[in-house]
């Protein structure tokens, strides 16, 4: 790669370290009038409100530059072990907040604006979150790079620049409709796109055999097209720190070859629809959740990042003659579920065809590099390419797929002699389908964990058990968590601010220390200020609403929120099976409408756009509220609000406003959820099932301060194995029988008895997630929620202590064990 002149520097402010600007109110105003000049071109007096934000995003981002450019320095210079984070979504929320906060230049930009006449409020909400993730495991990486940076660890996460992130929901007449994200259409300030270190990735095409100049038969790949990634950096700063890790995202173009070749034959329209399928690949994330959709487009953007970041890390990250028999030394990449696998073939492709290693030797690097982490339980969410598409898409690569699959089944006929049918059932290739990812996955990493206890134990039992018998000691465990930066300090600075005074600031950066708190559970005063604070959040998610969505949420209520991607198995549907059980029993007169306790629920939630139930479930959530917020009957006792386009932003508005956290996944098929920590970390109850994480939230809180109901996995297992009739629940209870009758009767579809034919049936009849079964004890948990609601001092000190106790949830944890279990390396400091 060329330097530059740089490379030979005769003057001597060349090398000096660039200095950050000065760390006061003035030195700050100059600089953002600086950049507001020279970078936008305008001055203050004729600023637009994103004039003014583009200006502060870069005048911080030049104080963490220094850092950067350090960081950069050290890892050049330590060439320390580095993690390489492979993940095909990052769900980032907004940056400006973040990076004020990791350079402590929170107070000083505000009041420099100040000095300029801006309120630096308004130049926050500016920001267009980047969206390059559906739900948890994208945002989860957000978390962990950010941990990872604030930790002193050298790492580079991997992804795709996509030019339209996760859709914009809007909803029409209750119908969620989709809308392009173009979150890049008014500039952004926090890339830096490098077009002189582009990488060509290869598709398409045959292989050739052919004897190499020492005799021995050798594989060229001929492929037949190929595009160039551009790598975007991004900044991932350590909370106060020093340090700045790179996010390298990769986005798509058309190479200059491919262009000119049709060019050159005159066809000019053919070369510009050239370079649009190019940058197709990088196009649009997919919005599927839970399900993987077996797209060619898909496999393409999985293979066109993966075979960037290898290359990017060989060829710029390691020095000139570096002895790749040693890369397990600089590197480990972790695979974000099955999405970046394919980056196993294609070490193992580097290594042979371009670096000459024999199998043996490029196998024991390649099952040295990897590791990695399965996010999901549901049988169809694990993903297969068929081998044709594979072939035709990445002939090389299936070849030597089928080699690793050879050369496993002969260990597994040999640690399993003459179980054939064993054999057959861990084939990485199966016949009729394709390549099983997760198997190729864990057949090559080093190491395979779920990602919380619960999952991980049924990840061995249930999902790999053949390979869990093989290998036990691969299989291994690490709880999510997630940054406590920004889903507590920067979410509740409320809060925050209350902790700091108690207990210090050490927390930020040290969860656990919130134990600290336990005893104030108890000490009135503190008590009045958390219930003080929890009250302030609500006020500013309402206020938010009112001018987002022109959502009114009445005062004093019990803010009972379930926010997540729309499922089935999540049973968005059990929760709205509640809400009309409480209309349909004041309706008939079951209940006065004073023995409702006031509650608001809040539902968040997007659908993928071609899973037909998860989006006639989001119109019937929107024609209930519409029904019940309009009928005076429950005036001031009920009130649902479904904000549309719940993402990063507004959870962070809206998490640290509720009492009540909805986690009531059937047992055994949420892997581990996130939601439900960062809802205990700021002061949420939970009601829950004993699914993924809960299991280990309810155990640290303790049974007294969590709402417990439903079936175990064990149970919905025998009640599965026995035959589950979801009709014999709606038959034998007449409340449950009510609601869903209420449903069909019209009422929320302006007398149209079939509209909702399609959830009510499937409730009634399929129920494969079995919301009825668990519905009577949703409801006495509900009422015990009730109940504890009305005692607010008990409620507040409940609400403390799962603030106090769920410091284990701090994303720096998971890191730390990644480190220990995982990535067998200490942090650099
Ligand atoms: C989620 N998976 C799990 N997948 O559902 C959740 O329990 C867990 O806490 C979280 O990962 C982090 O470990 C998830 O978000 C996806 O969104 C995939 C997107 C691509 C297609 C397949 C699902």
């Amino acid at each position: 790669r060329d330097l530059g002149p740089s490379g030979n520097p005769t003057h001597p402010l060349a090398t000096a370290p660039v200095g950050a600007p000065p760390h006061s109110v003035d030195g700050f105003v100059k600089e953002f009038l600086h950049e507001l000049n020279t970078n936008q071109g305008v001055p203050l007096s004729m600023s637009s409100v994103n004039d003014q934000y583009m200006a502060l995003a870069s005048t911080v981002r030049n104080y963490l530059m220094a850092r950067w450019l350090e960081t950069n320095r050290k890892v050049h210079e330590n060439k320390p072990k580095t993690i390489g984070y492979l993940s095909a979504e990052y769900l980032l929320g907004r940056q400006l907040g973040n990076a004020l906060l990791a350079t402590d230049l929170s107070d000083i930009a505000e009041k420099g604006l100040a000095l300029c006449g801006i309120d630096i409020a308004t130049l926050r909400a500016q920001e267009v979150e980047p969206g390059l993730g559906n739900g948890g495991l994208g945002r989860l990486a957000a978390c962990f790079i950010d941990s990872l940076a604030t930790m002193d660890v050298p790492c580079v996460g991997y992804g795709i620049r996509y030019e339209y992130g996760i859709f914009r929901q809007t909803f029409v007449d209750g119908r969620q409709v989709e809308q392009p994200d173009t979150w890049l259409s008014l500039g952004s300030p926090w890339e830096f796109p490098h077009p002189e270190a582009s990488v060509q990735v290869d598709f398409g095409g045959h292989t050739e055999r052919y004897i190499g100049e020492d005799g021995r038969e050798r594989v060229r790949w001929v492929p037949a097209w190929n595009v160039l990634g551009v790598p975007y950096n991004y900044m991932v700063p350590g909370y106060l720190n020093g340090r700045v890790n790179t996010l390298r995202l990769w986005s798509a173009q058309a190479t200059k070859a491919f262009d000119l070749q049709i060019f050159n034959s005159g066809d000019y329209a053919q070369a510009v629809r050239a370079q649009t399928f190019a940058e197709n690949i990088s196009k649009v994330l997919y919005p599927e959740d839970s399900t993987p959709q077996g797209k060619e487009l898909r496999l393409q953007q999985q293979y066109f990042f993966v075979a960037c970041s290898l290359r990017d890390f060989i060829d710029h990250s390691l020095e000139d003659g570096f002895d790749l028999h040693n890369l397990p030394e600089r590197i480990t990449f972790q695979l974000n579920d099955t999405h970046p696998v394919i980056a196993v073939p294609e070490l193992m492709r580097i290594l042979i065809d371009e670096y000459d290693f024999e199998w043996d030797e490029a196998w024991d690097v390649t099952s040295r590099c990897f590791a990695y982490t399965c996010h999901t339980l549901l049988p169809e969410a694990l993903e297969v390419w068929p081998t044709d598409l594979l072939g035709r898409l990445l002939p090389r690569h299936l070849e030597l797929i089928y080699q690793i699959n050879d050369h496993f089944l002969a260990e597994v006929r040999e640690a399993f002699p003459g179980d054939d049918l064993r054999a057959h059932h861990m084939s990485i290739i199966s016949h009729g389908q394709g390549v099983r990812m997760a198997f190729l996955a864990t057949v090559a990493g080093t190491k395979v964990n779920g990602v919380a206890e619960l999952h991980s134990q049924l990840l061995r039992d249930k999902v790999l058990p053949d390979f869990s018998a093989l290998w036990p000691e691969k299989f291994t465990n690490v709880t999510n968590g997630v940054t406590p930066r920004r889903f507590v300090r920067l979410s509740n600075p409320k809060l925050s601010e209350l902790i700091n005074d108690t207990i210090g600031n050490g927390w930020v950066t040290d969860l656990e220390r919130l134990k600290e708190l336990e005893p104030y559970a108890d000490d009135p005063e503190f008590r009045a200020q958390f219930a003080e604070i929890k009250a302030w959040n609500k006020h500013r998610i309402a206020d938010l609403l009112r001018a987002r969505d022109g959502i009114d949420l009445p005062d004093g209520h019990l803010v009972d929120v379930m926010v997540k991607r729309l499922h089935e198995y999540k049973r968005q549907s059990l929760k709205l099976l509640h809400i009309v059980s409480l209309y349909e029993q004041v309706l008939s007169g079951k209940i006065a409408a004073s023995e409702v306790m006031p509650r608001t629920v809040v539902f968040g939630s997007k659908a993928a756009p071609g899973y037909a139930m998860a989006k006639e479930t989001i119109h019937l959530i929107n024609k209930v509220a519409a029904t019940i917020n309009a009928d005076p009957i429950l005036e001031g006792r009920l009130k649902i609000a479904f904000p549309a386009n719940y993402n990063v932003t507004l959870a962070e508005k809206l998490i640290p406003a509720a009492d009540l956290s909805e986690q009531i996944s059937l047992a055994g098929m949420e892997a581990s959820g996130t939601g439900n920590m960062k809802f205990a970390l700021n002061g949420a109850l939970t009601i829950g099932t004993d699914d993924g994480a809960n299991v280990e939230i309810r155990k640290l809180v303790g049974d007294k301060h969590f709402f417990l109901f439903g079936m175990s996995e064990p149970e919905v297992a025998e009640l599965g194995a026995q035959g589950y009739n979801p009709h014999s629940y709606y038959d034998a209870n007449p409340q449950l029988k009510a609601t869903l009758d209420l449903i069909s009767s019209g009422v929320f579809s302006n007398g149209d008895r079939h509209l909702f034919d399609m959830v009510v049936e499937n409730l009634k009849n399929q129920d494969r997630f079995m919301a009825l079964a668990d519905f009577d004890s949703y409801v006495a948990a509900q009422a015990k929620v009730e109940e504890r609601y009305a005692d607010q001092d008990s409620w507040m000190r409940s609400a403390i202590l799962n603030m106090a106790r769920t410091g284990y949830f701090s994303s720096d944890r998971s890191m730390r064990d990644y480190l220990q279990r995982i990535w067998h390396t200490t942090p650099m400091l």
